[in-house]
């Protein structure tokens, strides 16, 4: 689905700000019918945001079920015959639009856009009545799943395998926008080069006939290539090619036009690239990278996962002050504008679907009962066909992202039991056939080289490893012997790059100890040495991704002090010792692999 744009044939409006809402604690305003009327609420919310943190009642915090969003919408006087799209960037989980009391979408999956078409019930000038309800319930079906029980006190309480806090609601935009009838639906880019030679592939798709012409221009605006035809290649003569850490981004402007009238216009933003693996080498532009970065989260403060341009802008300039080149989206698809931003900023995407806790090993971990990961009660087909869906609309969303240059199906899934791969082998094959970008997972480290059954099927395997935290704790001496001799049999046994997707220790900001104690600021650092020289013996390492970014709220637990402190910068995004560590090491690599 295209990310909606102003252009010369097409309008847009943005629908944040401060909406009604109201908290659904019987779960009963679908029945009801609330979206009929303006909803009977004293509640406002700021959207985008989660709604967890912005009120101080705790039964709102932690409500399991249906929360409403309400506003009012001029529909623009112009747009009379016009098709009028309301788009929603997410939902979490799940979302129902309404528009004067008519559904007219509804979606599951919580990090990836929707919309509905509005047209029959939106007239050029008037004003409509806009409602979503939006619901954070994961069961056994969603991706991620989750449980809900009831308590013994009679309460629901929504229980999920993974670390981060449920943050739900209406997390990104809302857009009102128009198109014409015959309009662009979508654009699909693939690049190459040969020598200065680049080569922009193209394909456009139509709601209606006309013909296409696409030009496509360099950063200034100069033409550098033309193309007719819904689909084609244009050659790009002394091609500036998006590298990491230096990108360059040209437009593909494609016009669907019918005789010498342009009735549609639309363009994307298109990096001249190149990502392959050969051997156990992960080559951009035919050159080894190494990664460099973190594991990240949408997560801060008051928001929640709410979408904020302001924090963007500020975790990107860390990234590059700390000397970070990548970063991957855990454990789930990110903001439009994260990656767009990472496109304009050369830095590096790992593109991973919301498939985590797909591991009932975790429930003890998080205190819950433990089931079978893989069955007729937990992941069944039905979540299966949503776990395919997640993949189909990430890479549909994501495909033209020169950033992108892996996905990521699964964090951390229970993979050593063949149901995993009746499981997952589908959601590789779909990635292959919808993209050509090399195809990974996430394992964990309770399903080694000699256990997990999951690893033939990636390009690319990622580990995320805890020596010296979960495993050897306040040992690194053994922990490094441990690492290394796990490494090794990974490496013997795969001729694939690797890449270490999380590594950490929680710390304390301020905490210090002449000792090292784990939770100190010296402890984190001293940790990070002892992987880094690891990693520094093993060519098949591409990349070292430290868990995490940021500390972030996660659900409470024994294994919690008011969240996850694995970060190298606080919540509010001060840099521990840690992350004077890290750039001591990363401003200096070059996106290169240092040497033993
Ligand atoms: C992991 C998970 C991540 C957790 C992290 C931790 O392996 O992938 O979501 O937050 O460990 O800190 O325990």
């Amino acid at each position: 689905m295209l990310k909606p744009h102003a252009t010369a044939t097409r309008d847009l409006i943005n629908l944040d700000g401060i909406w009604d809402f109201k908290v659904d604690f019987a779960n009963e305003g679908m029945a009801a019918g609330w979206a009929k009327g303006q909803l009977d609420t004293k509640l406002d919310i700021a959207v985008p945001s989660s709604f967890n943190d912005l009120f101080t009642d705790v039964a709102i915090r932690e409500h399991v079920g249906w929360v409403w969003y309400q506003r009012k919408v001029r529909v623009p006087r112009g747009w009379n015959g016009e098709q009028i799209f309301v788009r929603v960037d997410a939902a979490t989980h799940s979302g129902v639009v309404f528009v004067n009391g008519n559904k007219v979408a509804e979606h599951v999956g919580g990090y990836m856009p929707f919309q509905a078409d509005i047209t029959s019930h939106a007239t050029a000038g008037s004003e409509i009545l806009l409602t979503i309800a939006v619901s954070n319930v994961l069961t056994n079906e969603t991706v991620p799943p989750g449980r809900v029980v009831t308590r013994d006190n009679g309460v629901q309480q929504q229980t999920y395998l993974h670390d981060f806090y449920n943050y739900a609601g209406l997390a990104r935009s809302v857009w009102l926008y128009s198109v014409p009838a015959v309009h662009v639906t979508d654009v699909t880019v693939v690049t190459d080069f040969d020598g200065t030679t680049g080569s922009v592939s193209y394909q456009v798709e139509l709601s209606g006939s006309a013909d296409v012409a696409v030009v496509l221009k360099d950063e200034s605006g100069a033409v550098v290539a033309t193309g007719n035809g819904a689909s084609g290649t244009l050659s790009v003569p002394n091609v500036k090619l998006w590298q990491p850490g230096n990108a360059y981004l040209y437009q593909l402007v494609a016009q669907a036009h019918q005789g010498s009238d342009v009735v549609d216009e639309y363009s994307v933003n298109v990096g001249v690239r190149t990502v392959r693996v050969v051997g156990n080498q992960f080559l951009i532009n035919n050159e080894p990278f190494y990664f460099t970065g973190f594991g990240m989260h949408e997560d801060h403060v008051v928001k929640g996962k709410g979408h904020d341009n302001a924090f963007l802008v500020n975790d990107f300039e860390l990234l590059k002050w700390v000397g970070a080149n990548s970063f991957r989206t855990s454990h789930y698809p990110y903001a439009e504008e994260v990656m767009d931003y990472a496109d304009r900023h050369g830095i590096v995407v790992i593109d991973e679907t919301a498939a985590v806790g797909f591991n009932q090993n975790f429930a003890s971990m998080f205190g819950g009962e433990k089931f079978p990961t893989y069955g007729p009660e937990t992941a069944n087909e039905k979540t299966q066909a949503n776990l395919l869906q997640a993949v189909r609309e990430l890479i549909t969303r994501d495909k033209n992202h020169p950033s992108v240059v892996m996905w990521s199906i699964t964090n951390e899934a229970e993979t050593g039991i063949p149901e995993a791969v009746d499981f997952f082998k589908p959601a590789f094959e779909l990635a292959r056939q919808l993209d050509s970008r090399p195809v990974t997972y996430i394992n964990v480290m309770t399903e080694p080289f000699n256990k997990c059954l999951v690893a033939p099927l990636a390009d690319v395997i990622c580990l995320n490893r805890y020596w010296g935290w979960y495993e050897d704790h306040s040992d690194l001496a053994n922990a490094q012997l441990h690492f290394e001799g796990e490494l090794t049999g990974w490496t013997e046994k795969y001729s694939v790059p690797f890449v270490i997707t999380e590594y950490g220790a929680d710390t304390l900001a301020g905490g210090h100890s002449i000792h090292n104690l784990p939770w100190s600021e010296e402890y984190q650092s001293q940790y990070l040495d002892m992987n880094h020289s690891v990693f520094d013996k093993f060519p098949a390492i591409v990349g070292e991704q430290v868990w995490n970014f940021a500390d972030f709220q996660t659900k409470p637990g024994i294994f919690r002090v008011l969240g996850n402190k694995k970060g190298a910068f606080t919540r509010d995004r001060q840099p521990k010792a840690a992350a004077h560590t890290l750039r001591a090491r990363w401003t200096k690599l070059n996106n290169r692999k240092p040497q033993a």
